[in-house]
């Protein structure tokens, strides 16, 4: 399986608000090297640099301002005369109904951020679309023949929406090349999410879409982050009802739990019979992962692997979270393995 890859994921390392305390994020530039160096480590396949996109192709999934406002957003923050990184304050939640975008960078902030935890540092924004032009060259591969590919994207993107960032996440790296499947013709998507957060952003884009499945597998929103969304209660809207499915798992799910979850999502996706399948892989699941509360071991992301791989349709990986570093690359590395063992 070839990886696509790129040094300029560097490029991007900020703050999070974490615990009432703004500290480095744990989304940090040796999670993507680790995973790089495991993969030449086992020797999975070539690994090359991502081709370039045009903007068109995120406005595809984001709304038009939204992608103006993460091209301009260290501009404006610096033009007045600050130069520390940039994250919002203020949120439009409930009755603060005004859906006019602010004209001042602190109301854009709120407007298009669901968190504190994307900041907007200088060269974020060169980080962020290289990730999605790696996602969109694991899709080319499929195109010109390849079964599977592994997107190595840093930041990760799951949690953006259509107009907000939020969870680490700018533009949504898996909807980015779902859509742009859709777009060159196929007629069927389906988005798989085994990171342990809710695939919020993913949900949001294609919800009321019967052409894209969108199913996430997650922690139970009433303790985990998201905490708004992931109930097994949102199931699409409209023409796109029934196209979305949630798998909210308690904590301390351990793999026996999961792979029951997992064997039944993949069930549902054979019988939508994709054309192409995009895997949004997280490894945040693993037992000693320091954000999230599953218990899943390094052999069972082996096991994850295969399961995905009876679905049997062509396979782009898109790498989510994972934040124990040491674990990272063995974890996502397994579950390419796992696939593989089934498919070759
Ligand atoms: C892509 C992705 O995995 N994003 C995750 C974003 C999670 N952000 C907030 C997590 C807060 C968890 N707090 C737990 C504290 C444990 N000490
Ligand atoms: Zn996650």
């Amino acid at each position: 399986m070839l990886t696509v890859f790129s040094e300029t994921h560097r490029l991007h390392h900020g703050t999070e608000l974490k615990d009432g305390v703004l500290k480095p994020s744990f989304e940090q530039p040796s999670r993507a090297d680790t995973v790089r160096d495991r993969v030449r480590q086992v020797g999975l396949g070539d690994i090359i640099v991502p081709r370039r996109f045009d903007r068109a192709c995120y406005v595809n999934a984001h709304s038009e301002r939204y992608v103006a406002f993460l091209e301009t957003a260290w501009a404006e923050w610096t033009a007045i005369g600050r130069s520390h990184d940039a994250l919002p304050l203020v949120w439009p939640v409930r009755d603060l109904a005004n859906q006019q975008v602010p004209d001042f960078i602190d109301g854009k902030l709120g407007f298009f951020a669901m968190d504190a935890g994307s900041p907007i540092t200088r060269t974020t924004w060169d980080a962020v679309k290289t990730s999605a032009d790696i996602a969109l060259t694991g899709l080319a591969l499929l195109d010109e023949g390849h079964y599977s590919a592994f997107a190595l994207c840093r930041p990760p993107g799951h949690h953006a929406a259509r107009e907000y960032m939020g969870g680490y996440c700018y533009l949504n790296n898996a909807a980015i090349a779902a859509q742009q499947a859709i777009t060159q013709g196929a007629k069927r998507v389906a988005v798989l999410d085994v990171d342990f957060h809710h695939g919020n952003g993913t949900q949001n884009i294609f919800y009321d879409r019967p052409d894209v499945m969108f199913i996430s597998l997650h922690g139970d929103p009433a303790v985990s982050y998201p905490y708004f969304s992931g109930a097994s209660s949102e199931r699409g809207a409209g023409a796109g009802e029934g196209f979305n499915l949630n798998y909210p798992l308690p904590k301390n799910t351990t793999w026996d739990h999961y792979q029951t979850a997992l064997v039944d999502a993949c069930q549902q996706l054979r019988r939508f019979a994709p054309d192409v399948l995009v895997i949004s892989l997280g490894v945040d699941t693993f037992k000693d992962d320091p954000i999230s509360h599953f218990l899943l071991d390094s052999q069972d992301f082996l096991g994850m692997g295969e399961i995905i791989a009876s679905v049997g349709v062509p396979t782009l990986f898109v790498m989510e979270g994972g934040y124990m570093v040491d674990e990272i690359g063995i974890n996502a590395v397994n579950v390419l393995h796992g696939f593989e063992s089934k498919t070759q």
